[in-house]
């Protein structure tokens, strides 16, 4: 087979079936090279004096806007539109919380009752002697509030460590409402307004604070409220996991709301007779993006693949309806549906798509409106034609949610983050990394994915994965227990002892907001500093497309986070402004943002920045020879010497999730 530009072999013979009969973004990709003045953000169209492009002898626009100017502003205005999307899904889940509370949306109810609580605790809402429902108006309106709010900061900036609010209070970058940081940043960005680089940054870095500890940590807080907290279990990926004798339907986007009702209705007795009737052996359903993520930790529905897999899915010929909300859902799926028998429906009415089928989705007659998606899908049944479906799937474990994270360590009375904290401590963990992020067509998709969270396992470094990183990770086993054989001896005791893979899944691109309060709670434990900052930790975006990615680099640099892309500068037209975000807000903030496309050096750099915060914490230098002869694998190891070897459960993962699930039933 010749080769393609992608890692995962069921795209790459996907690839092959296409090749020269239907586009996909990869052959439209190899025969349009980027804008080279764009990517450098060395354009500038905000006026209609303009474009102006400033290259050459050009070292200003028309108006007189620099090189530093118009990056900076480029750049701000791609956060806003990042820290906008995920902040609007996190509205909409606040919105059917709102409508659960009232009564008015009779296909939910509120699963995870402690979390509601917690919630109320944070957004100062009174819970004693109140029912739950009084609990959730309270909780949706102050929510709703934070959006709007003129003046003050956000409600969940205290879940923030003490020194962190204090260097936003210093640095002057504390959130107000979500909508008002982004609106005003575009403002900002209007001509003529705000021609400061640094005051641009300064922007992004509120708006982008708004994204990630108020609309995406909103957003998920809530969806744990109405659909439950995840906790871990067992599932597949890649395009596999389509069946040639059922009714495929893949869900596709962000918005869990959705996707929970496509699941019950899929599972729907009636339903099912009906695909039957049709001669469909049942319904299957498969996720792609983050809806698959949100499916996948609450669910165990299988992922078929990550972003680029979303045309080579419907390629198959096998999917009967591609069932899309909000976000990553590139718009050549319209065309390419027609050409299979593939039904695409978009259900939002802020994603409309000219050839799409769209049937408007919402909250308050949810299960009937995903009732008549699923029927509309099993009519599609008898249309299919010739399939070609990758026989390319492999197992993962998902679902690791924060608390799911504290459980894990002690138990629901002793659960605490202190044996993660003693890991790190102690060097058996060199430090802790989050790989995040989207896949883009301009690398090999996965590659940088799979060669950093491989090299990181390997250096002892415990990965989590969100995202469509998350999807890539899992297709190559890296979510499997049995791949802490791949992990450095340190973190491969570790993972031995507690049950888990190297690599944990934590969730969507929204639920980069968990990571927050992971690293929170290791910063608050004790034994590695006080804030995010001072931890042995690097975020990581390997393949980044979205605008959402960039407002997810600024809130973790703002949180104190060291965060590294993996492909060249947007801001590269201007090395003062990429010295902003790098060297200017490390120095300001503990964390900053650098592009490095080199994926060597890339993970040379995260495993430097995370051995020098080792040394500044006065940490036990990092050994990868010092672990490795303890624990479960010696006791194997004497057992078999001693020839009684009886094979012993070394993943405790299953019965723990199984516990954990037991109290958190998933049935719609
Ligand atoms: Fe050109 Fe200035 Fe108008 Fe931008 S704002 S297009 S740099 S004149
Ligand atoms: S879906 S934002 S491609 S992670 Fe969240 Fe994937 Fe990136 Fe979209």
């Amino acid at each position: 087979m010749p080769s393609y530009n992608s890692l995962d072999s069921a795209a790459c013979e996907m690839l092959s079936a296409c090749e020269g009969v239907v586009e996909t973004s990869f052959s439209r990709a190899d025969a349009m090279l980027p804008c080279s003045i764009g990517a450098d953000a060395l354009c500038c169209r905000h006026c209609a004096m303009g474009p102006c492009r400033l290259i050459g002898p050009h070292m200003t626009g028309v108006c007189g806007a620099t090189r530093s100017t118009v990056v900076a502003r480029n750049f701000a205005r791609a956060v806003a539109a990042g820290a906008a999307a995920h902040s609007d899904h996190g509205r909409d889940i606040v919105f059917a919380l709102l409508a659960v509370a009232k009564g008015e949306a009779k296909s939910f109810r509120i699963r995870d009752e402690a979390k509601l609580r917690e919630v109320a605790g944070h957004l100062n809402v009174k819970t004693e002697g109140r029912t739950t429902e009084e609990i959730a108006l309270d909780v949706a309106e102050k929510a709703l509030a934070e959006f709007g709010k003129q003046t003050g900061s956000l409600s969940y900036f205290r879940r923030a460590t003490i020194p962190r609010q204090e260097i936003w209070r210093e640095q002057r970058v504390m959130t107000r409402g979500i909508d008002r940081e982004v609106v005003e940043l575009m403002h900002r960005t209007h001509m003529g307004t705000d021609q400061d680089p640094k005051n641009l940054l300064d922007g992004c870095i509120r708006a982008a604070l708004g994204d990630g500890w108020g609309g995406s940590m909103l957003g998920t807080d809530l969806s744990d409220v109405l659909f439950g907290t995840p906790s871990p279990l067992k599932s597949k990926v890649n395009l596999g996991v389509l069946k040639d004798d059922e009714v495929n339907v893949v869900v596709h986007g962000h918005d869990p709301i959705l996707s929970e009702m496509i699941v019950a209705a899929s599972t729907d007795p009636e339903i099912i007779e009906y695909a039957k009737s049709k001669g469909a052996n049942g319904i299957n359903l498969a996720g792609i993006c983050c809806t698959a993520n949100e499916v996948l930790m609450r669910h165990g529905i299988p992922p078929a693949g990550n972003f680029l897999s979303q045309e080579l899915a419907i390629a198959t010929g096998a999917v009967e309806a591609m069932v899309v909300d909000v976000q990553c859902i590139m718009q050549a799926l319209a065309k390419l549906s027609q050409q299979f028998h593939t039904k695409l429906i978009t259900t939002s009415p802020k994603a409309k798509i000219e050839g799409a089928d769209h049937f408007e989705f919402d909250e308050h007659h949810a299960y009937e409106d995903a009732k008549k998606i699923i029927r509309t899908a099993i009519d599609n049944y008898g249309n299919r034609g010739k399939t070609k479906i990758p026989q390319v799937n492999e197992a993962l474990v998902a679902g690791f949610s924060h608390e799911y994270i504290r459980y894990m360590q002690g138990g629901h009375f002793r659960g605490s983050f202190r044996p993660l904290n003693d890991a790190i401590a102690a060097g058996r963990i060199r430090g802790l990394a989050a790989v995040v992020g989207c896949n883009n067509v301009r690398v090999t998709h996965d590659a940088p994915i799979s060669q950093t969270i491989k090299a990181l396992i390997e250096n002892d470094v415990l990965v989590a994965v969100t995202g469509c990183a998350a999807s890539g990770a899992a297709k190559y086993g890296y979510l499997k227990p049995e791949f802490m054989e791949q992990a450095g001896a340190g973190l491969r005791e570790v993972c031995e002892a507690i049950g888990i893979p190297p690599v944990i899944h934590v969730g969507s691109c929204v639920d980069n907001s968990r990571l927050l309060t992971i690293l929170t709670e290791c910063a608050t434990e004790g034994g590695l500093g006080e804030d995010i900052s001072d931890l042995p930790a690097v975020g990581i975006c390997p393949e980044y497309m979205s605008e959402k990615a960039l407002s997810i680099g600024t809130y973790c640099a703002a949180s104190g986070a060291y965060t590294l892309f993996g492909l060249p500068s947007p801001a590269a037209g201007s090395p003062a402004v990429m010295d902003m975000m790098l060297n200017g807000w490390m120095e300001r903030f503990g964390g900053g943002i650098d592009f490095e496309p080199d994926i060597d050096k890339l993970i040379e750099k995260a495993l430097a920045h995370i051995d020098l915060k080792r040394k500044e914490l006065g940490l036990t230098e990092y050994d990868p020879e010092r672990y490795g002869q303890s624990g479960d694998r010696l006791m194997e190891e004497i057992l078999e010497q001693a020839g009684d070897f009886a094979p012993l459960n070394l993943y405790s993962v299953k019965d723990a999730a199984a516990a954990a699930s037991a109290g958190n039933k998933q049935t719609v």
